[in-house]
């Protein structure tokens, strides 16, 4: 006979915290977001921690080199995507191990032969106005010139005039040299009333722009995760398919974690995938693996060797996993049993294996919600696909602006070894799919909120820290005629566009 869970799969929706006694001390200053990363023995601090117990989403519409480079610097980590290929995935790694505050490898990059209609095509695609030159139109070719809007009037000049005509000659430039700090590429800035300096190595080959604009940016960032070289730490997804050749390639890379990125990771893949890496490269290469939604799940990927383990199954926003193939279960259900789990194996072992809840969170207090069921750190995909730093097309729809967001099991990201379960190639069904999410502006603005939320709820419930929280923390199941007493209800609200 089949084995029946009697309790109800329930999700975050359905709970609340309940407050706890605020003491004197328990300001939102004072509280603690620091996470594990990776397992680690009783009594040791684990070899990887976050600053903000948030990671982003091993997806095409959410994780590349550019939101990695943001979350880092705000406390936490992304997982860039491993539905690419492997050196465009190792490159996008290579990107984050080298960024250096306020200097900016170029985005929009095109050869003196190009013409006015191609810098208003790019202009409209990455919307920067300064464009580096070079000889072969990448961002590291030899620099020729630079274009910016000051070179060219769209209302005179033909769009068939090409670049070399207009642009701002290498001769004319003012440029830093490669190894200039920051502050003096400021004070060129200044001194000749730029508004950016490209900067170039010994065979004149474009290395990056500062901007004039960055200055206040790039104040020291408190939060920052970096590593013993003080270089952004950068995750990365992989597969049970291409490991052995994908994961020298981001080792070389300099990637600091990876993952095994997969909607159902209960899978002998798994194990295998976890097994071959921890004997190929010994314990200082960390990899988490999931998803699993209970403690069977868990034990497997633990005793194969997993850092961490995820946890979730159809709970995401684009996810219809639950809807296809009939598995997976409530997020905050799964979330609990997990890391139910994970305080029994450390009471058996001493060894305390993180674990990630990935997946169907909507609200800022579900982050709290899901922080006080247990789970270690966050893995998000909606959130922050919605933010400037995340790699997809903003567009207006009617009068608001949207941001791309798709999920991997859709025919648009095409990452089928996510799914895949073996067998026929022609077997292939879509699990997730293709959708707008409004645009909410810059990660760093929407994360200052958020983080504001979570550490004054936290005040309420009491703790200074998510450990604290995790024992703590009172939990309510909600009825769904309480939900509606907690909106605003009977008032008729004022128009507030
Ligand atoms: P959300 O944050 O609710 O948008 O969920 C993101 C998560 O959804 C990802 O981390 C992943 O586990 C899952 N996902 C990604 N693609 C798909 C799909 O196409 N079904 N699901």
């Amino acid at each position: 006979m089949a084995q029946y869970y009697n309790e109800v799969s329930r999700t975050f929706n359905e709970y609340l915290l309940i407050p706890g006694l605020t003491t004197k001390e328990c300001t939102p200053n004072n509280v603690s977001l620091n996470a594990p990363l990776v397992k680690y023995r009783k009594g040791e601090t684990p070899a990887l921690q976050l600053n903000i117990p948030f990671v982003s989403a091993i997806m095409q519409s959410v994780s590349d080199h550019n939101l990695a480079i943001a979350l880092a610097r705000n406390g936490g980590l992304s997982f860039i995507f491993g539905s690419q290929p492997i050196d465009t995935q190792a490159e996008m790694v290579r990107r984050v191990k080298k960024f250096k505050a306020g200097f900016v490898i170029s985005d929009s990059n095109l050869t003196p032969e190009h013409t006015l209609a191609d810098i208003n095509a790019l202009k409209r695609r990455t919307g920067h106005s300064t464009v580096g030159i070079t000889n072969d139109g990448t961002p590291n070719g030899v620099l020729m010139g630079v274009v910016t809007s000051r070179d060219y009037r769209v209302s005179r000049d033909s769009l068939d005039k090409p670049v070399k005509e207009f642009m701002t000659p290498f001769s004319d430039l003012f440029v830093g040299k490669l190894g200039i700090s920051l502050n003096e590429a400021n004070d060129i800035i200044w001194d000749n009333k730029l508004n950016s300096l490209p900067i170039i190595d010994e065979n004149q080959k474009l290395q990056y722009f500062v901007f004039r604009k960055d200055y206040d940016d790039h104040k020291d960032n408190p939060n920052e995760l970096s590593d013993s070289s003080k270089k952004l730490m950068v995750g990365a997804g992989i597969n049970t398919r291409d490991y052995k050749e994908r994961v020298p390639a981001l080792l070389e890379a300099g990637v600091d974690v990876m993952c095994i990125d997969s909607s159902d990771g209960f899978s002998e893949w798994q194990g295998e995938t976890l097994q071959y890496i921890k004997k190929t490269y010994g314990d200082d290469v960390k990899v988490g693996a999931g998803n699993v939604v209970d403690k069977e799940g868990f034990r497997y990927l633990v005793e194969a060797g997993a850092d961490f383990v995820k946890v979730g199954i159809g709970g995401g926003s684009i996810c219809i996993t639950r809807e296809t193939k009939g598995i997976g279960r409530g997020q905050a259900t799964a979330l609990i049993e997990v890391a139910e789990a994970r305080d029994e194996y450390f009471r058996e072992t001493g060894i305390y294996v993180p674990i990630s809840s990935d997946g169907g969170i909507v609200h800022d207090y579900h982050m709290v919600l899901a922080l006080a069921m247990g789970a270690d750190f966050l893995m998000m995909g909606r959130y922050f696909a919605r933010f400037d730093e995340s790699p997809t097309r903003k567009l207006k729809i009617g009068s608001n602006y949207m941001k791309e967001y798709w999920g991997e099991g859709s025919n648009r990201a095409r990452n089928w070894q996510r799914y895949d379960m073996g067998g026929s190639e022609n077997l292939k069904f879509e699990e997730g799919v293709d959708s707008y999410v409004p645009y909410a502006g810059k990660l760093k603005d929407n994360l200052d909120i958020t983080l504001g939320k979570i550490k004054s709820t936290m005040c309420s419930c009491g703790v200074l820290s998510v450990k604290e929280l995790q024992e703590n923390g009172k939990i309510t199941l909600v009825s769904s005629t309480s939900i509606v007493e907690g909106g605003a209800h009977d008032v008729v609200l004022k128009d507030q566009s």
